[in-house]
């Protein structure tokens, strides 16, 4: 049986899922982190020290917490997307998708033909989802979720072409690169004016092209207001962060 046949449906259909971010290259972490309350787990390879074989390793152990494994490669690492599809992952965040051309190409790797060109080879994917191989082709297009990621003044300019690729199942907001970009550089400050009226741009756009929207939320509060703001799937602060303020607040109890 698949471990999450559909993603994006529930993404579709249901109320805002909430991921764990894990970037520290220790695949535990993820695995245990699956266990907790979070309806999916992120791995980060594009600012998160993880290395593929580490990834690979974390996506059974979020499998068995019943969880989705969705893996952010790093920018232009289009065939990395492929390798995690078959190592058992249910999507694809691709940061920095600044053209059409990029968004074609990202969707060409995570879809199989006729949408796109994915080789076939899904070995970890078949284990975790229990089917034949001719049954698993059947329906892999669909369970393999491709996000795109908005976050400069230029993906923006032209998010309705991004999200009529073939293939895009969506986009995936980084709050922070695109408050750099829409400052002209001056700042970064993922909740600026600027970046607040993007977001309600962007989330405008994919509803009108029936698609899905996710972002990364610093904290469990900024979340909360993205959830609510109608953002499919956000991801909260990072394993880091999260072993940060338990210091934090361990300490400060303790020293009390
Ligand atoms: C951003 O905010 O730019 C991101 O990519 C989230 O990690
Ligand atoms: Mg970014």
């Amino acid at each position: 049986m698949p471990s999450n046949p559909s993603l994006l449906d529930r993404l579709k259909t249901g109320s805002p899922l909430l991921a764990a971010w894990c970037g520290l290259p220790e695949p535990t972490i993820p695995g245990l982190l699956a266990r907790e309350a979070f309806d999916a787990v992120v791995i980060d390879m594009q600012h998160g020290a993880v290395d593929f074989a580490a990834a690979v390793r974390a996506i059974p152990l979020i499998a068995a917490a019943a969880k989705p494994a969705v893996i952010r490669v790093p920018v232009g690492e289009f065939a990395t997307a492929s390798r995690f599809l078959d190592a058992g992952a249910s999507g694809v965040i691709a940061p920095m998708i600044n053209t059409v051309e990029d968004a074609r190409r990202f969707a060409s790797f995570m879809k199989f033909p006729p949408l796109g060109e994915r080789s076939w080879g899904p070995h970890g994917a078949l284990s975790l989802t229990g089917l034949q191989p001719g049954e698993y082709f059947k329906i892999a297009n669909g369970l393999s979720l491709a996000l795109a990621m908005v976050e400069t003044r230029e993906a923006l300019d032209i998010i309705d072409d991004i999200l009529a690729v073939p293939g895009i199942d969506g986009i995936f907001i980084g709050p922070a690169d695109l408050s750099i970009g829409l400052s002209q550089g001056k700042e970064v400050n993922p909740a600026s004016a600027a970046v607040e009226s993007a977001l309600g741009y962007a989330l405008a756009r994919t509803r009108v092209a029936g698609k899905v929207a996710g972002i990364y939320a610093a904290s469990g509060e900024r979340a909360s207001e993205l959830a609510h703001k109608g953002f499919h799937l956000v991801s909260i602060a990072s394993d880091a962060a999260l072993m940060r303020a338990g210091a934090h607040a361990a300490l400060k109890a303790a020293r009390a």
